[in-house]
């Protein structure tokens, strides 16, 4: 099949990429989005989310012409839908913006068309939810029009590459769907293009996310673990590592992020009854926070009136997404137990908490402190050399929740060093550190 135009709905951190990179491939593509601040922002030239390589793509796209930015969908030979799926109360995927998307394309969908969900969604979503509502239009799905569930794939920071260069899963509800879905990554993806069921597509982007959720769950266990015994779990980890089928993840402050924290509970929402693992992980991830506050309890004896410096917010390092991020609930958790918390986020530092303040330099967060506590392993936030810290700040007290710091250096450097998943009683020559 020829995709000579295309409509992409949703322009946000999947959505943008995507269009700019069909623009620069040569299809005539109309980027859509219900935000009038994010339509403006785009038409003027601007960019509106961090990525980087992402504002020159956009900019390259945008001047060619292929590029377009509407609040609405225009006839198309494709619509590809990639609009967020949070989750609302009671961890429930929340489907509004998938249906109001799949309603927006109703009265532009044509014979022939194809229409492919990107965003993550729980399963059946594609046959259960999308198809009845294109339907409305007359057109029967896999009849009239082609329809697919192709999940994203890429990494936060590494977008643009991986959204070319990653395999490919094409779900479509019939195999004519898969074959025009395949026809139309075959644009610009190098990566091997694979064709599947719209269901299977659906569950293997869930799939990947919950084994890397318990994956991190287990290793968040070992560390609770380590820290009991007295042991290092990093060092324990490296060797059991060494084993040929075994890869430990990294134990830390907890999961963040909108995806791996989100789409396990899109399973257990679906079979509540066939999913005690999942949820099990879920709540080991999401009670890790807990872990770094009770911590830093135990090093302060008591939190009331300490003040402590929070290093880095984000959900994981050297990003600046602050989404779901385990830091800002550590940081919320200690104000909330009478702490005065001053985070220092160096890719963020306009954010704004109702329960603690922001410090614009790392000696401005430093200053006055009783403790710091490392959250996030930035890169500029694990190379600060400790005998710098020790001049700016009278706290001997420090933290580390994510194997940053050099244990012996910052020993040496006169702090009492905590570093999570390593027991009080184990003895630092055995370490690799
Ligand atoms: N984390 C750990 N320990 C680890 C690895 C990660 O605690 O060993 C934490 C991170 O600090 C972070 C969270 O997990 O808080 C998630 O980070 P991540 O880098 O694992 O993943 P994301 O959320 O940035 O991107 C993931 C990717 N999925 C997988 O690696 C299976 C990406 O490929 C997906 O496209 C993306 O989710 C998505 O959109 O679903």
């Amino acid at each position: 099949m020829n995709f000579d135009k295309i409509c992409v709905l949703g322009m946000g951190y999947i959505g943008l990429p995507t269009a700019s990179t069909f623009a620069t491939h040569g299809v005539r593509v109309v980027g859509v989005d219900v935000n009038r601040q994010v339509v403006e922002t785009l038409q003027n030239g601007g960019v509106h989310i961090h990525e980087p390589g992402l504002r020159t793509l956009f900019q390259a796209a945008y001047k060619s012409g292929n590029l377009t930015i509407s609040p609405q969908p225009e006839e198309s030979d494709a619509f590809i839908i990639a609009v967020p799926t949070p989750f609302k109360e009671g961890k429930k995927a929340d489907l509004e913006f998938v249906v109001s998307a799949s309603e927006a394309i109703v009265p532009y969908l044509k014979q022939g068309n194809l229409v492919v969900l990107e965003s993550t969604s729980p399963p059946r979503t594609t046959i259960d939810v999308v198809a009845p509502i294109l339907e409305k239009s007359g057109l029967k799905a896999g009849e009239d029009f082609h329809l697919a569930y192709s999940p994203e794939r890429v990494l936060p920071g590494q977008i643009l590459r991986e959204l070319i260069d990653n395999a490919r899963v094409i779900g479509g509800i019939d195999k004519a769907s898969s074959d025009a879905g395949r026809d139309l990554y075959a644009t610009f993806v190098r990566g091997e293009i694979i064709c599947t069921t719209a269901t299977t597509a659906e569950m293997v982007k869930l799939m990947e996310n919950t084994y890397r959720d318990v994956n991190i769950a287990i290793a968040n266990e070992f560390s609770r673990l380590a820290a009991r015994f007295g042991v290092d779990v990093w060092e324990a980890i490296e060797l059991a590592n060494r084993h040929p089928r075994v890869e430990i993840l990294n134990p830390g402050p907890g999961v963040g992020g909108h995806c791996i924290s989100v789409d396990p509970w899109f399973f257990v929402e679906a079979a509540p009854d066939l999913t005690p693992l999942i949820a099990t992980a879920r709540n080991v991830n999401d009670a890790q926070p807990q872990v770094v506050v009770d911590m830093l309890q135990s090093a302060l004896t008591d939190l009331s009136g300490k003040r402590i410096a929070v290093l880095g917010l984000a959900y994981k390092p050297d990003v600046d997404d602050l989404r779901e991020s385990p830091a800002v609930e550590i940081a919320s958790q200690l104000a909330e137990k009478g702490a005065i918390v001053v985070a220092y986020e160096p890719y963020k530092l306009d954010a704004q908490f109702p329960k603690f303040s922001m410090a614009q330099t790392l000696e401005e967060a430093l200053s006055g402190a009783d403790a710091l506590v490392l959250l996030v392993a930035h890169a500029p936030l694990k190379n600060i050399a400790p005998e710098d810290v020790a001049a700016k700040t009278k706290a001997r007290i420090a933290i580390d929740a994510v194997n940053g710091w050099d244990a012996a250096a910052w020993q040496a450097a006169g702090f009492s060093l905590s570093r999570l998943g390593v027991g009080t009683d184990h003895n630092p020559l055995s370490t690799t550190h």
